[in-house]
């Protein structure tokens, strides 16, 4: 019932403003990208001026959603700052904790419009008018198809197949704990509605370059298992010698998932400086949610991130044995 009321303000809110900002975290992925989408094509069929603008730019992989290469604008605060400080209304998916909004942090503070979030995360800053966060939630994708609904939009193809590329990148194609039945019948429905499936799976999974499938098994070289704990790394170099960004490979931790005997699979990867990026998955008898929160993350139950301080070695073996004795305890 807090659900249902939360949609029909948020709805409201929508339906009075005129000028509008959509934006997502740094970093975006298929979840944030096609909530983004599909919100600003719905709102574009109501006469709405919606533009999303981002901090970062679209990943390469997720470029087959824009329907034109400026649907999404990467942000140029001399030109954008105006359109978001005269807006009425800036609407954040995916994402509820401000640091993640990146350069567009400081602009959603200054701006007097009215703000609001949708997302499925478990931590979130109270910074917001009204607000609708689901954990339960397979992705913000399903959350937006409902805020459609409550507003009565016509699901358009386009419409459709961005909001079906959100629930599968975010439901691991539809097989996670958090798909229920609902999630079954949303898909159905955006598949009569025109979204594609096989062509998504395509884009997605079987687009890759020489140099990624490349790094994919430079990964399983370099993978490690200590108890039910797996991990791997990818250096700087790694990256560079193969010219290939892994920050936008976010499958490449299902790959020490996929051990038979591990339960929390770690993913390192040296973000440039001195900055270690590590992504955490678990198989669903723990929350590695808690575990990135020791080293100040988080994200959602079973698929989970934080950044620490270098060197790769020294990170490596702080988390590893932290996990290890996570997995102890719990
Ligand atoms: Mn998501």
């Amino acid at each position: 019932m807090a659900k249902q009321s939360a949609l029909r303000q948020l709805a409201e809110v929508l339906e009075r403003s005129e000028q509008i900002v959509i934006t997502t975290h740094i970093k975006a992925d298929g979840d944030g990208i096609g909530s983004e989408l599909a919100l600003k094509r719905a709102l574009a069929g109501m006469g709405k001026d919606a533009r999303i603008i981002n901090d970062t730019p679209v990943p390469q992989p997720l470029k087959f959603m824009l329907d034109e290469d400026d649907e999404i604008i990467f942000f140029e605060p001399a030109r954008d700052r105006d359109f978001i400080l005269s807006a009425d209304l800036i609407v954040v998916v995916d994402v509820a904790l401000l640091y993640r909004l990146g350069r567009m942090q400081s602009f959603f503070e200054a701006s007097r419009a009215q703000k609001i979030c949708v997302d499925h995360h478990l931590e979130g800053d109270d910074v917001f008018d009204k607000k609708l966060v689901e954990p339960d939630a397979t992705s913000t994708g399903e959350l937006i198809f409902d805020l459609l609904k409550e507003l009565d939009c016509e699901l358009t193809p386009a419409i459709a197949n961005a909001l079906y590329t959100s629930i599968v990148v975010d439901s691991g194609c539809l097989s996670y704990e958090r798909c229920v039945s609902k999630t079954f019948l949303t898909v159905a429905e955006l598949v009569d509605k025109g979204a594609c499936p096989y062509d998504v799976h395509l884009a997605l999974h079987w687009k890759k370059t020489l140099p990624e499938l490349k790094l994919e098994g430079d990964v399983i070289s370099k993978l490690k298992v200590r108890g039910e704990v797996a991990y791997s790394h990818v250096t700087s170099e790694m990256a560079r010698t193969l010219a290939v960004d892994p920050m936008e490979m976010p499958e490449l931790v299902h790959i020490p998932l996929a051990l038979g005997e591990v339960e929390i699979a770690l993913l390192f990867i040296e973000n440039g400086g001195n900055e270690i990026k590590v992504s955490a998955r678990s198989k669903g008898r723990v929350k590695v949610c808690e575990l990135a929160r020791i080293f100040g993350g988080g994200g959602h139950s079973l698929a989970a991130g934080f950044v620490l301080d270098g060197p790769l070695e020294k990170a490596i073996e702080t988390v590893v044995g932290e996990a290890v004795s996570f997995l102890k305890r719990s």
